[in-house]
């Protein structure tokens, strides 16, 4: 095996694991509206927080008051980095103020100083679906221009406050989820912007990514004068989509359909729209709010790297399949897809697939010769806690080893650049889709349910004494 300094670690969001949702001067963010859904069930996403509504996100599983005890799980752990974000509306409760709020930011100066006390590198994302709930609702979110210079805001301050404790940045997680315009959890958490009606969702989508590519590229001007060391990646959900035959009109539907995955990539990388995106644009008549002056900082404020999250792949044919669930995440708004019959899926439906990582790897790699970070992978089951205060997470582990050993062979054999895996939700979470307690990831398990009982305490599962093998061996014990 050939690989050196290898970021293993564990992958987190400010809102599905910290809570404290109103202390220390935090805001309201889009999330902290939301209700819990269930499998199949939609969250909701209420007018403002309603006394008699349960909201997951508002206590999560605290962190917030105990992430000294947490944080020496995970140095225990053996993770050498621990990849969370920064809740924007700790740092400007509103997003529209001019000052930051000092409370906010010296939470993470304590949380950063913590990890690197204890040998863990924090890779930060700056903005995980939590966008100040009042831009969402006094500006639009990113349908307004003037977001763009409120994020920018916001990146510059923790990049000045940060810049000696942070060196791994990613601007928006998974920007291009929202490409399923007929979700719209998607379209809330990731730009704060809902359609209205009698909206074009896809000519809101163009423009909404424009702000949002601008921010992003803004960012990573300010964030290279800030600190030239800094790697500032982008960070995309990447669902390959496999033909459903050697049908050249199936071939041809899943290449096209593969345009959804790469938009935001590519203009993060190449700093210029894809021609297919452009005369898409054409073709509709989209009426787009896009500069010469933005054009020339899009192709400055390129990424350094591209952050990623793997969970599954999918399936499309060249015809439409009439039963297609517009709801069901997996497929997404991809009219044409289908069930892969050579693969089982999880409990929630998500497909089980590690050699489409292996694929994934390999085509973002020849596409974009970019190196690449694996900042999400996991597996989301119901977990036992027994009497004797185990748990037995058999299937996480073997997920898991499969998706690293396919990880290793894109490295060993393939000579694709990967600078770490961080597995998702390491300590367990409120699930983003689902705002359910009991769909779990981690390799350590919270009592906590679906409705927020629970000790919230801390148990380690099976999982965690292999991840731990893993991490010391550098990947040679799976
Ligand atoms: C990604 C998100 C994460 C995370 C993960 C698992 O889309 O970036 O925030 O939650 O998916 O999804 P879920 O929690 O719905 O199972």
């Amino acid at each position: 095996m050939t690989i050196k300094n290898f970021l293993w670690g564990g992958a987190l969001a400010a809102h599905q694991f910290e809570g404290g949702w109103n202390k220390g001067g935090k805001g309201p963010s889009v999330v902290d509206v939301m209700t819990a859904g269930a499998h199949g069930v939609a969250r909701q996403i209420t007018q403002d927080i309603e006394p008699d509504k349960f909201y997951p996100n508002h206590t999560a599983i605290d962190f917030y008051h105990n992430y000294k005890e947490d944080i020496k799980l995970f140095a225990e752990l053996g993770l050498k980095c621990l990849r969370t974000s920064i809740a924007w509306t700790r740092i400007f409760p509103k997003g529209d103020e001019l000052e930051p709020n000092e409370e906010g930011l010296k939470f993470y100066d304590n949380v950063f100083d913590e990890l690197i006390a204890n040998g863990i590198e924090p890779v930060i994302t700056l903005s995980h679906f939590e966008i100040p709930l009042h831009l969402a609702r006094e500006y639009g979110g990113f349908r307004n221009r003037k977001t763009v210079d409120f994020f920018e805001r916001f990146a510059k301050t923790c990049f000045e406050r940060y810049k000696h404790k942070v060196k791994y940045w990613m601007t928006f997680n998974e920007i291009n989820n929202q490409m399923d315009t007929n979700n719209p959890i998607f379209f809330w958490t990731n730009s704060g912007v809902q359609v209205k009606s009698g909206e074009n969702p896809k000519e809101v989508l163009y423009q909404v990514a424009h702000y949002e590519l601008l921010a992003s590229a803004k960012a990573v001007i300010a964030g290279k004068k800030i600190n030239p060391d800094f790697q500032i990646g982008c960070m995309i959900s990447h669902v390959p989509i496999y033909p459903y035959s050697c049908n050249p009109d199936d071939m041809m539907a899943a290449e096209i359909a593969m345009h959804q995955r790469f938009f935001f990539p590519d203009v993060h990388v190449r700093g210029y729209y894809p021609s297919y995106a452009l005369k898409e644009f054409e073709r509709e008549g989209y009426k787009l709010d896009i500069t010469q002056e933005d054009l020339a900082i899009l192709k400055q404020g390129t990424v350094d790297y591209i952050g990623f999250s793997y969970y599954m792949s999918t399936v499309v044919k060249a015809e439409v399949n009439e039963k297609h669930d517009l709801e069901n995440i997996v497929n997404g708004a991809l009219p044409n897809a289908v069930d892969n019959p050579y693969i089982k899926s999880s409990d929630w439906g998500w497909p089980i697939d590690p050699e489409g990582l292996r694929y994934t790897l390999n085509r973002l790699y020849e596409r974009y010769q970019l190196p690449l970070f694996i900042v999400e992978n996991g597996f989301g089951a119901i977990d036992q806690l027994e009497h004797d205060l185990q748990i037995h997470d058999q299937p996480r582990i073997e997920y898991l080893a499969a998706h690293i050993k396919a990880m290793l062979t894109a490295i060993d054999y393939d000579g694709v650049d990967i600078i770490g895996y961080t597995a998702w939700g390491i300590i367990d979470v409120v699930s983003f889709t689902t705002g359910e307690m009991k769909k779990r990831y981690g390799v350590i398990y919270v009592d906590r349910d679906n409705e927020g009982n629970g000790t919230m305490k801390r148990y380690k599962k099976d999982s965690f004494k292999w991840y731990q093998e893993v991490i010391k061996s550098n990947g040679e014990s799976l």
